[in-house]
Order: C-alpha cells, then structure tokens, then sequence
C-alpha cells in the first residue's frame, strides 16, 4: 500500500481525494434498470421518481419534496418561486460554491455579499441587518459544510423586514437543530444529490417546503411551465430527474445511514489524532446540531501550526492527498461579482480571513481507518 518514503514520511500509494462517490452494487443496480427498460418509461416523473419523493419527503420530514436534475437547478428555480421583484436584492455569503451567487444573478437578482461568524463560518445576522436596504427582498443563506445559519435570527430579521427565506442546504442532508429537521427553517430549502454528497443520485437535489403552496408552482418551474397538453402556465425550465437518478436515489436511501457510521469512525479517528496539534483547530457542529457528515474541516492557525494552509495542502499532494479549499477564493472575488461594492474586503473580514484557513481533508467511509491515521501522520510529519 505504502510506495513512497520522502523525509522519512509514507506517502499513500495512489491518489486519495477528499471524497469518493457512495454507489450500489451493480446488481441491485441491473435489477431497476430492468424495469425501466420494461416500461420504456426513463424521464417525466416515472414511478421511481414519484417513490423517491414520498420516501424523501418522509425521511426529510418535509410538507413537500421536489425532486430536480441538480441541485444548482433546483436552487435557480426556488428563487424563481418565491417571486422576488426583479432587480431585488438578495442579501447571501461569499463563502459558499458559486452555485449560490450564480443563481440569484441568473434570475435578475442582485446578490449582496454578508460577511459570517467567525466560529459558525456561516452569514452573520449582524452583518445581515446592517446590509438591509429598501430594495432588499430576501436572505438566501448556506448551512456550509451543514453547519446550520443562525435560523432563529435570521427567521426574527426577515420577519421584521418582511423578506422571504431561502437555504442552501446543499451540505446539510438529514441535519437538524434541536431535534427540527434543517428544512423546517425558511420559506424553501435546497439539498444536493451529487455525486461528491454524502447521500446522492449521481446529479440531482431537491427543494423541501412546509408550505403546500409551492408544489405546483414549483412544478410547473421544473417541466417546461406545463399544466396540461393544451396549458403552458409559468416560464419553467428542464429541472426533472430522470428514472436512473431516482433508481439509484431509491439504493442509495438504503446505504447512506451505514455510510454515516463509516463516516463516524473516520471522524473520531481524525477528532483523536488532529485535537491535540497546535495550529489545527477542528470544525465541529455546534451544541443539539445532527452532524450531516458531509465534510471533513479543519482551520490552520499559521502562525501556530507552523506554516499555512496553502503550504499544507501542497505538501499534501505530494504525498498523494488530495484535500480541498473550499470555499477559496470567495465568490466576492470571482470575475462577475468582485466589482460589487459588498464584495470590498473590508466587509467581509471575518471571510477573507477563514478563506485562508480552511482545509476539507479527505472524508468517506470506504477512505479505510488505515489511511485516515497515515494522512494524520503525514500531517504531522509537515508540521514538524
Ligand atoms: N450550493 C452549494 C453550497 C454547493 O456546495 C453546491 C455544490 C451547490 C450549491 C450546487 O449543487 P449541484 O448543482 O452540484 O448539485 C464539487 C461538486 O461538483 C459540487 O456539487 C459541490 N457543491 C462542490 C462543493 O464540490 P468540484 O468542482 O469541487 O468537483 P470536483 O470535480 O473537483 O470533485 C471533487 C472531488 O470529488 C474530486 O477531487 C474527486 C471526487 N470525485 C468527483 C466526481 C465528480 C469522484 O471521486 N468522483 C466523481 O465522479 O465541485
């Protein structure tokens, strides 16, 4: 397993990235694709699809699940719903993927970055308030890396300024907050079945709702606005999932809890190892918060740890570990949003400085206890 010695270190013997997709097996796999085979019937909310809604929206605890393609689809769709004047503003982080920002721009909506807590790394309400202009309609905001927004706040903001909610819940898949399942918060949330996702369809996400009223609309948003064959009712686009996605979705409900566990026993592993180095500072779920375990995260102290994150993480490929940064750079600092004035830096201190810090390291049950406590060497070893 171990090939390469440099500075005395083992590397690991092939590429290990930070995630690997949780797939079924073949067969179980070969008997659904059978039965769409049968029925010719692969798209257009198939039976599949329409299990796959009941089963989630059982699991999720949620009034209604809308099941799409992607989750940047669904997303893009969600804010479509909540009918937000065109050209409002939609108050939202720079520490998120680019999916976030991107879909408030692409349904003529302005985004206007926040900057978040320093420990939760997620929008800060303070910050949130202070951004609040006439103009302002709604707070789309990310549970990154599943860790929860402050909903009780933000819930308290927008119901004093009368704006709607939307969460990115893309990382925060069967989380909850004191026992309330994540989607119970805001107006809609989105979760993300890809296939780097702790629970996945290959592509696909949905929207969760309490409030009924969003099934049809959102309906017609995923199929083309479509009500009947002689009725096109709304402005909608191609959002469906297809029955493979559904079919692998149905396996997958029945492997993701014990890919949980996995994901436990890597996580104490690493919790074990990682606590007692000085500079190493591990993200953990806040107090009465379910861990969704998509992500593992740690901040790197430089000054402490002896050398900074981007040095960390080039070493780390060296030795055939391949962690991420996410989410380096800041979406405030992508081409299209970095001339906004909410993008200046001097907003957003507290993510310019965390940008620089964090590192997800590998993180998946099949990543094997054996290779988990090597990367910890390894690390270690860079420290020293
Ligand atoms: N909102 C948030 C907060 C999100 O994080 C995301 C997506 C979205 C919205 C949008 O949801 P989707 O439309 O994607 O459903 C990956 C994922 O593609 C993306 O879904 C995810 N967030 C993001 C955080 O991570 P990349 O560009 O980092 O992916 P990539 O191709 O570099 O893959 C990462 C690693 O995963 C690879 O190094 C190896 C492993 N991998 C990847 C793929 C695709 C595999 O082992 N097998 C695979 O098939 O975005």
């Amino acid at each position: 397993m171990i090939t390469k010695i440099r500075d005395n270190i083992q590397g690991l013997s092939h590429p290990v990235y930070v995630t690997s997709p949780l797939l079924p097996s073949l067969r179980e796999l070969a008997g659904y694709l059978k039965a769409i085979w049968k029925s010719k019937w692969v798209t257009n909310h198939g039976t599949f699809h329409g299990e796959l809604e009941t089963k989630l929206r059982i699991l999720l605890d949620a009034g209604g699940i809308s099941l799409f393609n992607n989750g940047a689809i669904a997303l893009l769709a969600a804010l479509r719903a909540l009918d937000l004047p065109v050209g409002s503003e939609v108050i939202t982080t720079p520490f998120t993927f680019p999916a976030t920002p991107h879909c408030i721009t692409w349904n003529r909506l302005k985004p206007v970055f926040c900057d978040i807590h320093p420990v939760s790394m997620t929008l800060d309400p303070e910050s949130i308030e202070k951004a609040i202009t006439p103009n302002t309609s709604a707070i789309l905001g990310v549970h990154v890396y599943g860790i929860p927004c402050d909903v009780v706040k933000i819930q308290q903001i927008a119901d004093r300024h009368n704006l709607k909610i939307l969460y990115d819940a893309a990382h925060a898949f069967t989380t909850e907050v004191s026992g309330k399942p994540i989607s119970h918060f805001g107006h809609i949330s989105m979760f993300s079945f890809h296939a780097t996702k702790l629970y996945n369809t290959i592509e696909g996400g949905c929207l969760a709702y309490s409030d009924p009223c969003y099934k049809n609309k959102i309906y017609y948003l995923r199929n083309f606005g479509i009500k009947n064959e002689d009725e096109v009712v709304d402005v909608g686009l191609n959002g469906k999932m297809n029955e493979i996605q559904a079919a692998i979705g149905l396996l997958n409900l029945n492997l993701f809890q014990k890919e949980k566990e996995k994901r436990l026993r890597i996580r104490s592993i690493y919790d074990a190892e990682l606590d007692q180095i000085e500079g190493i500072t591990i993200v953990k779920m806040p107090q009465g918060v379910t861990d969704s375990l998509q992500y593992y995260v740690i901040r790197i102290n430089e000054r402490l740890f002896g050398c900074s994150r981007n040095e960390l993480y080039d070493r780390l490929k060296q030795f055939n570990v391949y962690s991420r940064k996410y989410f380096y750079p800041l979406c405030s600092e992508y081409e299209p949003y970095k001339d906004l004035p909410s993008s200046r830096p001097e907003y957003l201190p507290n993510a310019n400085q965390i940008k620089n810090e964090v590192l997800c390291l590998p993180f998946y049950g099949d990543l094997g206890e054996k290779t988990a406590r090597q990367i910890v060497k390894i690390i270690k070893a860079i420290r020293n």
